[in-house]
């Protein structure tokens, strides 16, 4: 029995602002079902830890309506059992160790690249000026494309992510974000198959030639973990950077310890990240029924776990509306692992990949800004926004730092 409550989440009330919404959720509808799109919404920490933990109850099946069109294959998270551990290896082998390092230089570069022409001027808008091209710009590097093509390829990708991350998306928009998911996959194909001729270091030709357990990639498998990849590495990296400053400008006294203890911005950003998780939603397929605090999620529905509330449940975390990178129960040095404390990395099974990837991007952006921080505040007369129930971010941060 679900009880009608007159809220939903597809509402402008809730997408004004999801957080004010957390505490009541969890109380009064930690079950809440949305009828326009058939799908339950599940708040509890305890709750949306059980359903990424318990991959048998709850499959990633939802996936193949809601990311396989534009993906133009099955993702990593889609897959199970021996294929799943053996392509899974791959790819994290691929964000981790050697690769990673030589990664980092790349981050680097690009950071300081793409900061120098704002520096002299003292003023940038961290998500528009810098977060989304330093995002693509990484990315492509990464996976050996031309950086010079990422004017075109954020085209795409946003209409992927569009489609990823719509909840109710017409069907003249669901044409276009297929539209633009064929377009990138006919700008891959011919790239893998020259990677496969004439392998180099980047991440499309060691996913070509990647073979662990007699398990290998077909060109549907490469193409879509690089438009998988794409997505994940670039939607919500400016996000997360934005977040951070804007809440360290908005906690001066925080702002000035990370100033002086530049040790202390990994606890930032796993603040951060449990604080207003850049992905909100996760979704899954109840594979039995299973009731949660009294109600009945029945098999075949779909579930969204809610990130963002999860990481506010007071059963988790003390004083969890608080932003605070000094919080005992935040585990700083797991955050980035598989015993993380807050969920927006999700966990078990299907847990990002690309953790320490973030967190290299992260940092070391921060740490170049780092000087800039005793300065830096919001330009102003700009409007602070965040749009998005899917990934959630600030749509600009303008900064002054003159
Ligand atoms: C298509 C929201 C971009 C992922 C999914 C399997 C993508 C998967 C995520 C994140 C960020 C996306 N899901 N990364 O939530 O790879």
């Amino acid at each position: 029995p679900v009880v009608d409550t007159g809220f939903s989440v597809l509402s402008e009330d809730f997408a004004a602002a999801p957080s004010r919404h957390f505490a009541w959720l969890r109380e009064h509808a930690p079950v809440h079902y949305e009828p326009a799109i058939d799908s339950y919404f599940l708040s509890r920490y305890e709750d949306v830890r059980r359903v990424l933990t318990d991959h048998e109850a709850f499959s990633t099946a939802t996936l193949q309506v809601r990311a396989e069109p534009v993906m133009r294959g099955p993702v990593l998270a889609q897959m199970t059992g021996a294929e799943h551990t053996a392509k899974r290896r791959i790819v994290v082998r691929a964000f981790t160790g050697p690769a990673l390092q030589d990664q980092m230089r790349v981050i680097h570069a690009t950071a300081a690249e793409l900061m120098a022409p704002f520096l002299p001027l003292g003023r940038m808008d961290l998500v528009n000026d810098f977060g989304k091209p330093f995002a693509l710009h990484v990315t492509l590097d990464v996976m050996g494309l031309d950086r010079r093509d990422w004017q075109q390829v954020a085209a795409w990708h946003s209409g992927v992510a569009e489609f990823i991350t719509g909840m109710t998306l017409t069907p003249e928009r669901r044409r276009h974000c297929i539209d633009c998911a064929e377009q990138l996959e006919a700008y891959l194909l011919p790239v893998i198959e020259r990677r496969r001729r004439d392998p180099g270091e980047d991440l499309i030709s060691k996913l070509c030639t990647a073979g662990s357990d007699g398990i290998a990639m077909s060109d549907r498998d490469v193409t879509a973990l690089i438009i998988n990849v794409l997505a994940a590495a670039t939607e919500p990296a400016d996000k997360t950077l934005a977040l951070l400053f804007k809440h360290l400008i908005d906690h001066p006294e925080q702002l000035a310890q990370v100033r002086r203890d530049p040790d202390l911005l990994a606890a930032a950003i796993a603040e951060t990240l449990r604080y207003t998780p850049p992905v909100q939603l996760i979704p899954r397929q109840a594979e039995e029924d299973t009731v949660f605090a009294g109600t009945t999620v029945p098999a075949g529905a779909t579930v969204f776990c809610m990130i963002g509330a999860a990481n506010r449940d007071p059963d988790a975390f003390t004083a969890p509306d608080t932003f605070d990178i000094h919080r005992p129960d935040l585990g700083t040095a797991r955050s980035f692992t598989a015993a993380a404390q807050h969920l927006s990395f999700g966990t078990g099974l299907h847990q990002c990949v690309g953790t320490a990837f973030a967190r290299a991007e992260i940092e070391t952006v921060a740490a170049i800004l780092l000087p800039l921080l005793d300065q830096v505040r919001h330009s102003p007369g700009s409007r602070y926004e965040e749009a998005g129930l899917y990934t959630r971010g600030p749509l600009a941060l303008p900064l002054d730092f003159t």
